[in-house]
C-alpha cells in the first residue's frame, strides 16, 4: 500500500531528530515533531469523519499547526484545498460551495461570518489561529498519533487549488500525487537541495509557491526552514545569516534591495535565491548581481503545472529568460490561432506537457478541454519565445491577467463585481506598472447617466467584498470605454494611458 506523496516527503521523517522548522518565537520544531503533530491532526480528521477524496477547505495564517495539517491530509488521502488569507466571506462562500468541502478550518476570529457559509454546505467547522491553536489542534492534541496511512495512486488527487480566470469564474485546478511528487523531485535535483539546506521562507503558503515549491522541495531533501508568518524586509534581514537558501517574489527582491543593510556581507554565504510567480525586471537582476555578487536563479511555473522550467543552477542565468524546460516537461511555442509549433524565435502561446501538468479543473470538463490539448499539452495563456539556446522568455500575456506582488488578479472579476454597483454602466480593469508590486491595479468606470455614482461607496463596497489585493489603487471615470470597430474595449489604449499612473508616487 503506497501514499506517493506521503511517501516521499514525510514518512522518511518519521523519529528524526533533525531541525526542520525554525519558528519566529525562537523554537525549533524537528522533524519528529512535526511528524507526530501531522499524525495526530490526521488521528483528528479520522475522527472527524474525513475520507479519501474529501476536500478539506484551509482559510488559516501560516503557522507550523498549518503544515502540519497538510501533511495529515496527504496521510489521510483528503484532498487539501487552501485558500488566501485575504478572501473575504462572499469569496470563501463559492470556494467552499464548488468544491464542496467536507471540512473548513477558518480563523478564530471569522467563525461567526463563515458558519452559515459552512452550514449552508454541510461542512464540519473547525478554528486555527496563528499560533495554529484552535478547535481542531484542540482534538488533535487529545489523540495519539495516528501511523495508518491511507494508501493512493499516483493520479489521484492531492491538492485542489483556485486560479480565478478569464471568465472571471474561479477553476479549482486538481493536481496529482504524481504531479507534485515529480516536480518536487525535479526542483531538488536541479537546484542541488539537500538535508544541509536552510530555506528562508517567507511566502504565503496558500499557493503553488510557498506550498509546493518551497515547501515540498525542503521535505524531499530533508532540510530545515525558517518559517516566517510573512515576508518583512527587518525579519529576513536578521534572519539570513541562519539560512542558505531563499525564495521569493520579485517584490521580495526589490523590497531587500531598497534597504541599506541588504549587501554583500549578508548575503556571501548564501547558496542560492531563487525567483517566480511573476517577471522579475532585468533591472532587477542586475542590481541584485551588482549588490550582492549572486545572479538570481530565476524559474516559470503556474498553478496547473506547477514548475516548468528554471534557468540552470550551473551556467548562465540569463537576465529576462525563465531557462529550460525542467526533466521531463516538454515546452513549445504555438501559432495561438492554429496551435501549430513555430519555428524557434518566434514568439507565440507557450504549451506544456508532462507528469507537472494537472489533471483538469474541478468539474469543469468544458474548460478543462478548451485548455488541456488531447494529446497532453496543456495551453498556459502565456506568449513566449524559445531562443537557439533553447532559453524560454516569457515576453507577454495571452490571457487577461494582472500580477500583483505574486498574487494574479484577473481583469474580468472585478469588472464584474463593479458592473453590478449602483451608478456604474460599465468598467474595464487594466494593470499598470507599479515600483512595489510590479502592477497594479486601475479601474475605469462608466456612470449609467442616473446620476448616483458614488465612487466613495464604490471604494467600501469593493473593500468589503473583495480580497484587498485586488482592490483597484486608481479609479478613472470616463464617458465611455475606448471600443475598436467590432466594439471590443481597447485595453491596450487603456494600459496606454494609464502607464505611469503609479510610477510617481508609491500607492
Ligand atoms: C498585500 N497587499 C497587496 C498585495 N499584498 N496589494 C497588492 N498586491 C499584493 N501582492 C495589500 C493588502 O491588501 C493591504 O492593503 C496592504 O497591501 C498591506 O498588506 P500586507 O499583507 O501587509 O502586505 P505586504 O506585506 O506588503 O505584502 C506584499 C507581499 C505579499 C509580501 C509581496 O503580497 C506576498 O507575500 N506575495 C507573495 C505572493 C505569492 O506567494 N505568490 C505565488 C502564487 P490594504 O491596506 O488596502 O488592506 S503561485 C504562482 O504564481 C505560480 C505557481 C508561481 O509561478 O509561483
Ligand atoms: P498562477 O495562476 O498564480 O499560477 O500564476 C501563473 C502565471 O504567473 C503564469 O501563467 C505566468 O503568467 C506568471 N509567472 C510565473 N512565473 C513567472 C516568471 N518567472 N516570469 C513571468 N511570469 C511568470
Amino acid at each position: 500500500m503506497s501514499n506517493p506523496l506521503y511517501d516521499a516527503l514525510i514518512a522518511p521523517h518519521r523519529g528524526q531528530a533533525t531541525d526542520f522548522l525554525h519558528l519566529q518565537d525562537g523554537t525549533t520544531l524537528t522533524y519528529a515533531d512535526f511528524v507526530n503533530l501531522s499524525g495526530r491532526y490526521a488521528a483528528a480528521l479520522h475522527d472527524l469523519g474525513i475520507s479519501p477524496g474529501d476536500r478539506v477547505a484551509v482559510h488559516v495564517q501560516k503557522s507550523a499547526d498549518a503544515l502540519a495539517l497538510y501533511a495529515a491530509c496527504l496521510q489521510s488521502g483528503a484532498v487539501y484545498l487552501p485558500l488566501n488569507t485575504a478572501y473575504t466571506a462572499t469569496e470563501l462562500a463559492y470556494f467552499i460551495a464548488d468544491s464542496e468541502a467536507a471540512l473548513f478550518v477558518c480563523d478564530p476570529s471569522e467563525t461567526e461570518e463563515v458558519t452559515p457559509i459552512a452550514e449552508q454546505n454541510g461542512a464540519i467547522l473547525r478554528t486555527m489561529n496563528a499560533s495554529g491553536a484552535g478547535t481542531l489542534r484542540d482534538e488533535a492534541v487529545k489523540r495519539s498519533v495516528r501511523t495508518e496511512v491511507v494508501a493512493r495512486d499516483a493520479d489521484d488527487i492531492a491538492a485542489l487549488l483556485y486560479t480565478s480566470g478569464t471568465t472571471g469564474r474561479s477553476k479549482g485546478a486538481m493536481l496529482t500525487h504524481r504531479n507534485l511528487l515529480s516536480n518536487a523531485e525535479s526542483l531538488v535535483e536541479i537546484w542541488r537541495f539537500t538535508d544541509r539546506d536552510v530555506l528562508l521562507h517567507a511566502l504565503p503558503i496558500f499557493h503553488s509557491h510557498g506550498l509546493f515549491v518551497a515547501s515540498n522541495v525542503t521535505l524531499l531533501a530533508g532540510g530545515a526552514m525558517i518559517w516566517l508568518p510573512k515576508f518583512d524586509a527587518d525579519t529576513v534581514i536578521a534572519q539570513l545569516p541562519r539560512a542558505t537558501s531563499m525564495m521569493g517574489v520579485p517584490t521580495f527582491y526589490t523590497r531587500l534591495l531598497d534597504d541599506a543593510r541588504f549587501d554583500r556581507a549578508l548575503t556571501e554565504h548564501m547558496r542560492v535565491f531563487i525567483s517566480g510567480s511573476a517577471p522579475l525586471l532585468e533591472e532587477t537582476h542586475e542590481r541584485f548581481e551588482a549588490c550582492t555578487g549572486h545572479r538570481i536563479l530565476e524559474r516559470y511555473g503556474m498553478t496547473e503545472t506547477s514548475m516548468n522550467s528554471s534557468n540552470p543552477y550551473d551556467g548562465d542565468r540569463r537576465a529576462g529568460t525563465v531557462g529550460f524546460p525542467l526533466p521531463g516537461v516538454e515546452a513549445k511555442v504555438c501559432d495561438p490561432k492554429t496551435g501549430a509549433t513555430l519555428p524557434s524565435g518566434e514568439i507565440g502561446v507557450l504549451e506544456v506537457r508532462g507528469p507537472n501538468v494537472f489533471k483538469g479543473y474541478w468539474k469543469m470538463p468544458e474548460k478543462t478541454a478548451e485548455e488541456l490539448r488531447e494529446d497532453g499539452f496543456f495551453i498556459t495563456g502565456d506568449l513566449a519565445r524559445i531562443d537557439a539556446d533553447g532559453y524560454i522568455s516569457i515576453v507577454g500575456r495571452g490571457k487577461d491577467l494582472i500580477i500583483s506582488g505574486g498574487y494574479n488578479i484577473y481583469p474580468k472579476e472585478i469588472e464584474m463585481f463593479l458592473d453590478d454597483l449602483p451608478g456604474v454602466l460599465e468598467s474595464a480593469v487594466v494593470g499598470a506598472p507599479h515600483p512595489d508590486f510590479g502592477e497594479s491595479v486601475v479601474a475605469v468606470l462608466v456612470p449609467d447617466g442616473a446620476g448616483n455614482l458614488d465612487l466613495e461607496a464604490i471604494e467600501a463596497e469593493v473593500k468589503d467584498k473583495l480580497a484587498g489585493f485586488k482592490r483597484p489603487r486608481h479609479f478613472e471615470i470616463m464617458e465611455a470605454l475606448p471600443r475598436n470597430t467590432m466594439g471590443k474595449v481597447q485595453k491596450n489604449e487603456l494600459r496606454t494611458r494609464f502607464r505611469d499612473i503609479f510610477q510617481l508616487s508609491k500607492v
